[in-house]
């Protein structure tokens, strides 16, 4: 059998690569994406018995393709489709990390939720409420310190429980006004017929009414695999014709 595949996503400086090299030790290789500057790490570990592939996404503040490392992780999560994400946070600066969080479970349920650095949050003072955040969320949240290495195997079950669908996480949409939530309404029946079920309909809808051209042009890609060039005079004449 394959391994499950594991993507490990978060702001940068979260502790995702300390996580990733606890699990992964020298089980790992590094490299670039294709046709970027990024660097990508990938590993092996096994947990109760079953294998794992993790890959350890490039830290952003979001998924809106605003750099190089925005894309790489908007399209591994979107083309690749990982069995399991994880979303590294930091305990100590937890409202601005779960900003990240929502974007990603706009785009997959898959999901597991890890509050990380609790080892500098308890030095703070800080207590995190992981049920609480559990319910608000919909999905697994866990709470480790990946440098102490505590929390880990919760983490690990959680990820392995999602990974063979023994748990089937149902994340809370984030709801947005009446006018955007009309527009993502008369949207997302039309992304469904031209795209399948392959992508999520709302986030699409989204990043549509955003135009975020990059992810358009990576979506025509990925469907027709046509070159670069065409792909630019086919958005700019889609757009023309919108308007
Ligand atoms: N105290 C504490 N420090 C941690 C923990 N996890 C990671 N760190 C530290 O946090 C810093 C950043 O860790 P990294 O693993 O490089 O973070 P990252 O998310 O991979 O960062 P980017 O690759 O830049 O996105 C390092 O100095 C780690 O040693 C933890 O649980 N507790
Ligand atoms: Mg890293």
């Amino acid at each position: 059998m394959r391994p499950y595949t594991v993507a490990l996503a978060g702001n940068p400086n979260t502790g995702k690569s300390t996580l990733f090299n606890t699990l992964t030790g020298l089980r790992q290789h590094t490299g670039n994406w294709a046709g970027k500057t990024v660097v990508s790490a990938e590993g092996e570990f096994i947990h109760e018995d079953t294998a794992f592939r993790m890959i350890d996404l490039p830290g952003t503040y979001s998924l809106y393709s605003n750099s190089a490392d925005e894309e790489v992780a908007r399209d591994y999560i979107i083309f690749e489709q990982p069995d399991v994400t994880i979303v590294v946070l930091d305990a100590t600066s937890l409202e601005r990390n779960l900003n990240l969080a929502l974007q990603v479970l706009e785009m997959t349920s898959r999901v597991v939720v890890c509050i990380n650095l609790m080892d500098e949050a308890k030095k703070l003072g800080i207590r995190v409420d992981t049920d609480q955040i559990e319910r608000q969320l919909g999905v697994p949240v866990v709470a480790v310190s990946a440098r102490n290495k505590t929390g880990i195997d919760t983490l690990l079950d959680k990820v392995a429980e999602i990974a063979s669908g023994s748990h089937v996480p149902k994340p809370v949409p984030v709801i947005y006004n009446d006018d955007i939530e009309k527009k993502i309404a008369q949207l997302e029946p039309l992304i469904r017929q031209t795209l399948g079920d392959r992508f999520p309909a709302r986030w699409v809808a989204l990043r549509l009414l955003d135009e975020d051209e990059s992810l358009i042009s990576s979506l025509r890609a990925k469907l027709h695999e046509q070159p670069a060039t065409e792909q630019k005079e086919e958005i700019r004449y889609g757009r023309t014709a919108c308007h």
